[in-house]
């Protein structure tokens, strides 16, 4: 015989006067033993409160923002079963997942999840959560509305957050190659203790290219192998063609007989013309020589392409990265102008220093950084002659080239760029 019910706040612990957060049943609900009433929420938890019992819910006594302690009355109930007491029917006792939420809510808040898995859930649709589970979420840094929810008529639960947050951490460690890499955060430090300070927001550029270069960094096992070219007989060249051509307004720097020999290198190593598949098992070689070259602008780095570099001589050459510098450094380089690159170059060769250590732009397998020529003193039959030598870095993807085959190519490179004639082979 149907019989109506009181259902009390269950032992709640030390709690008292604690928040209800929100209501998961109403009236005429019909209801199964242990399916959640009410969310409570304390400082340090959120907790759902089960029913003891099967039934129709007859009549809500609270409402969203009320306080209650132990014994409080949640509901009037019609129960479908004869009662319980509640030493057997443990859920009239239970705190549903308090102590779990009481030590995720110490944790600190974590990093934002990838953009890619946010979209990949986000044709889910619209998420229904309770407040407890909203805090949980927030809590972890998760976006609730992308969450699938399992829950009843797709509520998100506990478990859905925390399947999301696992498929998430599990993502990048995929990309990484699943070496389950962990890395410190960072120290938070309030650096107005030390000193005056001003705080400037980074460019749009410098937080997509930072983005690019830290994953580059730390996805791509790099070496940097150097070497020096002899470009005694280029320099003159170039300064022969330098008076011609400044008429017409060319600028021939080094830089387009460094695109010209490294099409020359690329031809000759083609696997330093080539990039990992999606799946990291095979080699794409290309048929193709587009050179990406980094352009230094006010906002930061850019590296936009010289397209089909193997057709065009050293003029048209110099010609065209002086337009594009240019064109970078006015913002007007399209998205699809840095795209397609084989090999990239980074000179810094106007500015100075010795030698440096670029870092590779992936999907490329290497990149040649270029610093300043200077003249040095080099030993030839018996003697010491003074050369104008260029130093080259040599960055590449030792997942894909052997050290041996870098030296190789950091020669061969050095070779051409000593004896200008080789561009021509
Ligand atoms: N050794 C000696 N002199 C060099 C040189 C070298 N390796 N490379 C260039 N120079 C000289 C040029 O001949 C030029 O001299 P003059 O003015 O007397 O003719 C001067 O240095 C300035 O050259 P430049 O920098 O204007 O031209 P460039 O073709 O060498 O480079 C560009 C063009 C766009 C690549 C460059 O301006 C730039 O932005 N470099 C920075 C790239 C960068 O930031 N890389 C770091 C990325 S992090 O890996």
């Amino acid at each position: 015989m149907a019989e109506i019910k009181q259902v009390l706040v269950p032992d709640i612990g030390d709690y008292k006067d604690v928040s209800i957060i929100e209501l998961l049943v109403k009236a005429g609900d019909t209801i199964k033993a242990e399916d959640n009433l009410v969310t409570l929420e304390t400082d340090k938890a959120a907790m759902d409160v089960p029913s003891p019992y099967s039934g129709v819910i007859r009549e809500l006594k609270v409402k969203v923002g009320d306080k209650v302690s132990q014994g409080s009355l949640i509901l009037l109930l019609e129960s479908s079963e004869a009662a319980a007491a509640p030493k057997d029917n443990p859920a009239a006792a239970q705190v549903m997942a308090a102590p779990v939420a009481a030590k995720l809510a110490e944790k600190p808040a974590a990093a934002p999840l990838p953009a890619q898995t946010m979209q990949a859930v986000a044709a889910n649709g619209k998420a229904h959560a309770s407040p407890a589970i909203r805090r949980f979420a927030r809590e972890l840094g998760v976006p609730v509305a992308q969450v699938k929810g399992s829950g009843e008529k797709g509520r998100v639960t506990k478990d859905d957050v925390q399947n999301f947050v696992k498929a998430a951490l599990a993502q990048p460690r995929a990309a990484a190659g699943g070496n389950g890499m962990q890395v410190a955060a960072m120290p938070v430090v309030d650096f107005a203790k030390f000193g005056a300070i001003e705080t400037r927001p980074l460019s749009r550029i410098k937080k997509i290219s930072g983005a690019n270069l830290h994953r580059n960094w730390v996805s791509i096992p790099h070496v940097t192998q150097f070497d020096e070219a002899d470009i005694t007989e280029m320099e003159a060249f170039r300064k022969e063609l330098g008076v011609e051509y400044a008429k017409q307004n060319i600028k021939i720097t080094p830089l387009a007989f460094l695109v010209k020999a490294v099409v020359v290198a690329l031809q000759q190593f083609p696997e330093f013309n080539a990039s990992l598949d999606a799946g990291g098992e095979n080699l794409v070689l290309k048929q193709y020589f587009h050179i990406g070259v980094a352009v230094d602008t006010p906002d930061g780095l850019m590296v936009p392409v010289l397209r089909d570099a193997d057709k065009k001589g050293i003029v048209q050459l110099a010609r065209e990265l002086g337009e594009m510098s240019a064109r970078a450094r006015e913002k007007k380089i399209t998205a699809a102008e840095m795209q397609g690159g084989c090999f990239s170059i980074s000179s810094l060769g106007g500015i100075g220093g010795t030698a440096f250590t670029p870092i590779i732009n992936a999907p490329e397998l290497a990149i040649l950084g270029v610093s300043r020529a200077v003249i040095k003193p080099m030993h030839q039959d018996d003697t010491f002659v003074a050369r104008l030598m260029l130093p080259l870095s040599l960055s590449y993807d030792h997942r894909v080239i052997d050290g041996a085959a870098a030296a190789r190519f950091i020669v061969f490179l050095s070779q051409v760029l000593a004896d200008t004639r080789r561009l021509a082979l």
